[in-house]
């Protein structure tokens, strides 16, 4: 696995965080050093794709990435058929995954598409997931996004929904942040490069409250909505569209 490297010497050129190529070769080292409880949250997606994926049923993984979350769907799936659809906005990415060998030979179908999230159209869906995705599409973009999922989903298909969460009072919002700095000093980063990966997010990835989140969930028609996952100021939700 290639070290992510991009923040430290050169950190201060890195403007804005981009999905680009020099990201993909990085990816998994980035992601587990800087997102507490990133693999809990793949263990999970597994856990969840044994309950509420059917035979010939069908995933979306929005925001891919290299598709690990789809990986772990398909170890929860087993041997049952299924077809999984990565969706991704960056080449680097999607090209990456069309070549991944971990993708063949498998008892289910995997597709990847390169598109924005917000233009495609789902066919019916056991489960969809958005890992740690919807943070960085425009805030007035998602409820339209997730209410579309929601009308893909079947009758007790289920989304998870895993972010990066803000705090409204500000004591907590300081303490998480210092504790997420802290996670990534014990993973080796140096404070140049949390600064400097700090400021290429500015206005990239815009995270909300787990309040905010619930109650659009709530809004949109999602049911039994629980947060399964949290880790300092990272988490899951899993929700519901209720059996008829
Ligand atoms: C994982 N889920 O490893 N349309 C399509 N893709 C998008 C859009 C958009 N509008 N905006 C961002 N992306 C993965 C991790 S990473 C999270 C998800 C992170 C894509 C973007 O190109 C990137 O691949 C992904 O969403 C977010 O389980 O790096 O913190």
């Amino acid at each position: 696995m290639e070290k992510d490297t991009l923040f430290d010497t050169r950190g201060a050129g890195r403007v804005q965080f981009r999905f680009d190529d020099t990201v993909a070769r990085v990816f998994p080292d980035m992601i587990n050093r800087s997102v507490p409880g990133y693999a809990a949250s793949l263990d999970g997606i597994s856990l969840i794709a044994h309950q509420v994926v059917r035979p010939g049923g069908r995933v979306y993984d929005l925001g891919c990435t290299l598709g690990a979350a789809l990986l772990a769907a398909a170890k929860g799936i087993g041997d049952r058929p299924a077809t999984l659809i990565g969706i991704d906005n960056s080449e680097a990415m999607i090209s990456r995954c069309r070549e991944d060998a971990r993708f063949d030979n498998q008892s289910q179908q995997f597709e990847f598409e390169l598109c924005q999230i917000e233009q495609m159209s789902f066919e019916p869906a056991d489960l969809v997931i958005l890992n740690y995705t919807l943070q960085f599409l425009p805030p007035p973009a998602r409820t339209p996004v997730l209410a579309r999922v929601f009308r893909a989903l079947r009758p007790g298909g289920a989304l998870v929904l895993a972010e990066k969460f803000s705090f409204e009072a500000p004591g907590i919002a300081e303490r998480m942040t210092a504790l997420h700095h802290d996670f990534k000093r014990a993973h080796h980063y140096s404070d140049l490069e949390i600064a400097g990966k700090r400021a290429a997010l500015e206005n990239v990835l815009i995270a909300e409250t787990r309040q905010n989140h619930a109650d659009r969930l709530a809004d949109i028609g999602f049911t039994d909505i629980v947060l399964w996952h949290a880790s300092i100021n990272f988490g899951a939700f899993l929700a519901f569209r209720a059996d008829d």
